[in-house]
């Protein structure tokens, strides 16, 4: 991966959610546009847009209908190469969400595909004979819930729905569909995007026969993607899509490879093999899972997150490094305090994610400290997932106060609220009724606010982007971890070139006193998120709630 790939920080932008231009309550192209100045205030030089194509939105976006097309609620293509346009004069490169493991049904490829067997598009999907007694090919259950497979009469077959039944997937040993989504790929490249996150990369290759996966705990279905994620030619195809387009325009790349492990997550990302520059791994996603998977209502430990996010880091040559999106709850309200301590705390998981090795990705409204949402009742959430998964908890035996209990902790719908950027009407992001409602918090919680304050969390993570930026030891320095007991610090070193940069994070709710299992000699604070009576380093630290230190070690 070459230098300037491994300067930039990301900034994922929500668009339905961000800002909104024409007063329909979803925000748009337009309203994105407007914003640029801030964002490039900001620091960040990447932006990732989420699926700004035609669709018929069940999944947000997320299933597709026409990969060419800007969806109307977003704009036309005239606002798409305005945005490229005025993006590059700043030096923001835009990313574009590329979902190619599934369509929309409402695609043109599939409305052909399930005509009948034996037309241009029949294989471009997954499509298999029933079992002998008629039902499904195989018992792999979907993400949203139910079966992953749906029968369709004109082919008397099931085709493969890992997400949606409105989501089929692709087959990819097609050499006809591989060589139409690489031309997608092309047309966006050729118009300046500059790149693209995969969604759900890690699941395109899937296997030529089904086999039952072992079913899950209390559940009728077997894991989605028990035999399918990381399949046998996925690798093959991620390397001809480098070949064919990735080099040629020498685009940015991010993986998003679900149930993938760190070996096989260095795969995707050694330079030699030639595929990505970047994966997303959900290891540390993983930590607050319970008898519920995702959706249960547990706190997450210090020691699990810690050992998952060192593991990644060595295992992986290059990291990406976030800790939430708008598939997750968010950040400061899963991994610090979303109460008093809300500004602090994050601030300091601010520092986990720019000063860790790798490409840091904030995600829209972490640079304010946006919380989860108190939703009511179910009603105010907009994610098929948290209705599928309230229904499913609810069939498992669970109450429902229980249930929407954890839905509400969990869902998508946490993050997927306007962008709070002041204190007026609909926090300013729009003049009529939000697609969603507003988190109720936006009097306190705005851009307006913390662009007024030097001590606010916007202004932090601009303090932080700088320091990354002016100090290469934080962009590809090795990393080093320097606390391993099961303390409530985080604590590690980068260091390149006899600069060494000590991070030292606490996760703790009180005053702490933390002494430093290593030797040095002297340290000076870089930055932090309290002021502090001397800037020297002690071996050791009283620490405030949720404070975070960086020092320079001499
Ligand atoms: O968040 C998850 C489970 O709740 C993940 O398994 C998630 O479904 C997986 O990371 C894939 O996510 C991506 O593809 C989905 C879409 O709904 C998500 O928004 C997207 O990020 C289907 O396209
Ligand atoms: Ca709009």
């Amino acid at each position: 991966m070459n230098r300037e790939k491994k300067t930039g920080v990301v900034y994922e932008v929500y668009v339905q959610s961000f800002n909104d231009s024409n007063n329909d309550g979803i925000g748009d192209l337009q309203g994105l546009i407007e914003k640029l100045d801030y964002l490039k205030d900001l620091g960040v030089n990447i932006l990732w847009l989420t699926p700004i194509f035609e669709s018929p939105m069940v999944d947000n976006g997320y299933d597709i209908a026409d990969y060419k097309k800007i969806a109307d609620v977003y704009g036309t293509m005239a606002d798409m190469d305005e945005l490229l346009e005025k993006a590059h004069e700043k030096g923001i490169k835009i990313v574009l969400d590329l979902v190619v493991n599934h369509t929309s049904d409402k695609h043109a490829w599939f409305e052909a595909s399930k005509q009948s067997r034996d037309n241009e598009f029949s294989d471009y999907y997954i499509w298999k004979d029933p079992k002998a007694d008629g039902s499904e090919p195989s018992n792999h259950g979907s993400v949203f819930g139910g079966s992953a497979w749906e029968y369709c009469p004109e082919r008397n077959q099931y085709y493969l729905h890992l997400f949606a039944k409105e989501q089929p997937d692709l087959n990819w040993k097609s050499k006809a569909l591989r060589e139409a989504v690489y031309e997608t790929m092309e047309f966006w490249a050729k118009k300046g995007v500059d790149g693209f996150r995969m969604d759900s990369i890690s699941l395109i290759s899937k296997p030529d026969e089904f086999e039952d996966a072992p079913l899950l705990d209390n559940k009728k279905y077997g894991a989605y993607y028990q035999g399918i994620t990381n399949g046998e030619h996925l690798h093959e195809y991620l390397h001809e899509m480098y070949e064919r387009v990735l080099k040629p325009y020498n685009l940015f790349t991010i993986g998003e490879t679900p149930h993938t492990d760190v070996e096989q997550g260095q795969l995707y990302v050694d330079p030699k093999r030639e595929e990505l520059d970047m994966i997303f791994q959900f290891e540390h996603m993983h930590v607050d899972y319970g008898e519920y998977g995702r959706y249960s209502d547990i706190a997450f430990k210090l020691s699990d997150l810690r050992r998952d996010l060192d593991h990644w880091q060595k295992g992986l040559s290059w990291n990406s490094n976030y800790l939430g999106n708008h598939d997750q709850p968010r950040i400061v309200s899963r991994f610090g305090d979303e109460g008093k301590y809300r500004v602090k705390s994050a601030q300091m998981l601010a520092m986990l994610t720019i000063m860790q090795r790798g490409t840091p990705f904030v995600y829209q409204g972490e640079e304010i400290g946006m919380t989860n949402v108190d939703f009511k009742s179910m009603s105010e959430m907009r994610d098929l997932e948290a209705y599928n998964t309230y229904e499913l908890l609810k069939s498992l035996g669970v109450e429902d106060d229980q249930a929407f209990a954890m839905v509400k902790w969990k869902t998508r719908d946490n993050a997927r609220t306007p962008m709070q950027w002041n204190n007026q009407k609909n926090a300013g992001f729009c003049q009529s009724e939000p697609w969603i409602a507003l988190n109720s918090n936006y009097d306190k919680i705005n851009v307006e606010k913390d662009l007024a304050s030097e001590d606010s969390i916007y202004r932090f993570y601009q303090k932080l982007i700088e320091l990354r930026k002016t100090n290469d030891v934080l962009i590809d320095g090795d990393y080093q971890i320097v606390e391993t007991n099961d303390s409530d610090v985080i604590s590690f070193m980068r260091e390149k070139d006899n600069k060494k940069i000590l991070i030292v994070l606490s996760f703790a709710n009180k005053r702490i006193k933390y002494n430093l299992p290593i030797q040095f000699e002297n340290g000076e604070l870089l930055i932090g998120n309290y002021s502090l009576d001397s800037n020297e380093l002690n071996h050791t630290l009283y620490l405030q709630p949720y404070e975070g230190r960086a020092y320079l070690i001499g």
